[in-house]
């Protein structure tokens, strides 16, 4: 039987924080850089599991509820979403992490550890796709989590000015979930620090150069293009799959601390190997606000007034979508 190679990755160029001071700090660049250590200098770093965040409450003492993502949403159809009580969830994962730490395997992972550990840079190598077949995704995930426009105070702990300076204008996701919570394959508009506060994310890139490839979907999503190409189904789907492979993608292994530097248009996706916190921060300064803000925003309102792609987006309930 013949095995999926798909893509060929290389690993994405990493710096750690310190060197990066050295150098100056961050300068913009259109290519994708990890950066060890950067988020264990802000509070958050101290201040961030699953139990404090658990223990929210609003400020008349009720419990926060949120919605949840409930399946997959970049691809096929996307099921409502469920409203639920944070609390008890984030304990659970706090109790997951503790467990799958204790038993970490060297083999789990599109690159496990035994792979990871050993590669150079510069060097090319596949992913294990058959990881993707061990588990269900996403039975339920709190993704796009809007925590800081609940709890405000809580921006303090995130010091991304630091890192990247110069006025834009942010808004910013948090992402907590179980192991093995998969984002498909997506790029976004503005250009993404992504903060990875607790646990391990693969987390897999592919340039703009890449997109003749990347199977563009008609689904409409607010802030992202999203793709055709489901990565946990990649065996029900040979077109996609065969022009999957054609790409060339980057490698990042997000672990606790680090910062990832997607700047807009990279097409990606992530998969979880362990219970996580996440923290995308999105920006744009002046002119991308008047260029890409207004002409997303117009879309928008397109969209809400059922002129365009109704019917087939992450934001409403789909009735004409097809299954991937
Ligand atoms: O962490 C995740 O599951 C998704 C993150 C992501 O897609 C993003 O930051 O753009």
């Amino acid at each position: 039987m013949n095995i999926y190679e798909g893509p060929t990755f290389q690993l994405v160029d990493t710096i750690t924080i310190e060197e990066l001071e050295k150098q100056g700090g961050f300068k913009p660049r259109t290519r994708p850089l990890l950066v060890k250590g950067a988020v264990k200098r802000w509070p958050v770093w101290e201040k961030w599991t699953f139990n404090q965040i658990a223990d929210l409450k609003h400020k008349d003492g009720s419990e926060v509820v949120t919605s949840f993502q409930n399946g997959l949403v970049e691809q096929g159809v996307t099921k409502e979403p469920l409203m639920l009580p944070v609390a008890p969830y984030l304990r659970e994962l706090e109790d997951e992490a503790a467990k799958i730490r204790a038993n970490w395997s060297e083999n789990t992972g599109l690159c496990p550890d035994r792979v990871w550990k050993g590669l150079r840079r510069g060097e090319k190598f596949h992913l294990n796709w058959a990881h993707l077949q061990s588990f269900t995704p996403n039975k339920v995930y709190l993704a796009q989590w809007d925590i800081l426009k609940e709890f405000p105070e809580l921006k303090k702990d995130f010091a991304i000015r630091s890192l990247w300076k110069g006025w834009r204008w942010t808004w910013e996701y948090v992402f907590m979930g179980p192991a093995n919570t998969v984002t498909g394959l997506h790029y976004d508009f503005p250009n993404n620090w992504f903060c990875q506060v607790k646990g391990v994310k693969e987390f897999l890139l592919f340039p703009p150069e890449n997109a003749e490839n990347m199977c563009q979907s008609r689904k409409y999503d607010w802030g992202a293009t999203l793709s055709d190409i489901n990565i946990s189904k990649l065996n029900q789907q040979p077109r996609e799959s065969a022009m999957f492979a054609k790409t060339n993608g980057l490698y990042a292994r997000c672990e606790p601390g680090d910062a990832l530097f997607v700047p807009k248009q990279t097409w990606h996706c992530v998969v979880a190997l362990e219970p996580s916190i996440s923290l995308a921060v999105f920006g744009l300064t002046l002119p991308e606000v008047i260029i890409g803000g207004g002409a997303s925003e117009v879309r928008n309102l397109l969209h809400r007034m059922r002129l365009y792609r109704w019917g087939n987006c992450t934001c409403h309930k789909m009735k004409g979508a097809l299954p991937v």
